[in-house]
């Protein structure tokens, strides 16, 4: 009866905390399955390979299928490869979308022709046209997810402070291919459960820029080396970063001590009365 008791509370204790640790990492990719535009500028060219091609101007829109690439650098029909040294992708998410707090694109290269690529950079807006810049993940500070055969890396960038955005904008620069399987863009979705609560701007904190022109990849170049000082400063923000998820789990070591505790109590109690 006492051990049953005991259980109880135990459960009473921890289950409230492991609920807590997994809203924490419960990001969700909300640019599945949304429509995106890319812009390969003057120094790509056409890559006609429907295999493995992203088509022009993304037609195929496989960077946001949900369909990622592992350890033979997507090639089972998974890329969404554009032939240029860069490209520029503006996701359109379909509303402002609150708590965005995390971006990803996917990277592949190696012996078979796909050079090693540079970097990947992240901007947000929420009317298309002025942007906030976010920052710049070198190739090596890049995750790597594959070394067998086919090179690939995450170019993972975290904010400290979550933005709200419609569209995103995300700048890969390679050397003469964009070798990608997929673009995620991760949110809290307890941010967006109030519907009235509307953001309107980006991140007033960070560095802003306004950019009208969208066309060219010379712009976009000139942009990126104007901004060097700005992501340098976003770099060095993701890096102290906050780990909510390790916070919570030493709130929940501690619980389990706790509750252990109470255990042994109860049962010695229990055990003591019995005598
Ligand atoms: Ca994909």
């Amino acid at each position: 009866m006492k051990k049953a008791l005991a259980v109880i509370l135990v459960l009473l204790l921890t289950v409230p905390f492991l609920s807590i640790i997994a809203s924490a990492d419960d990001l969700v990719n909300v640019a599945l399955g949304k429509k995106y535009t890319v812009d390969i500028g003057e120094q790509g060219q056409p890559y006609d390979n429907d295999s493995l091609s992203d088509g022009e101007n993304g037609s195929f829109q496989r960077l946001t299928d949900g369909v990622v690439g592992g350890t033979d650098g997507g090639l089972a029909g998974l890329p969404g490869a554009q032939y240029t040294p860069q490209a520029v992708y503006v996701i359109d998410l379909g509303s402002v979308v609150n708590g965005i707090k995390k971006f990803n694109m996917d990277m592949y290269y190696g012996p078979w022709g796909i050079k090693e690529p540079k970097s990947v950079e992240y901007e947000v807006s929420v009317d298309g046209v002025n942007y906030t810049y976010l920052g710049k993940v070198e190739k090596k500070d890049a995750v790597n997810k594959s070394n067998e055969g086919w090179y690939g890396d995450e170019y993972i960038l975290t904010l400290s402070a979550p933005v709200s955005a419609r569209y995103v904008r995300v700048t890969a620069t390679g050397d003469n291919f964009i070798w990608s399987t997929e673009i995620q863009v991760f949110a809290d979705p307890s941010a967006n459960n109030n519907s009235s609560s509307q953001t309107s701007s980006a991140s007033s904190s960070q560095a802003s820029s306004s950019q009208t022109s969208s066309s060219a990849s010379s712009a976009s170049s000139a942009a990126s080396s104007s901004q060097q000082a700005s992501s340098q400063a976003s770099s060095s923000q993701t890096g102290s970063n906050p780990q909510t998820g390790d916070a919570g789990l030493a709130v929940f070591a501690v619980l389990a001590l706790i509750s252990a505790g109470t255990v042994y109590a109860i049962n010695r109690r229990s055990r003591l009365a019995d005598k």
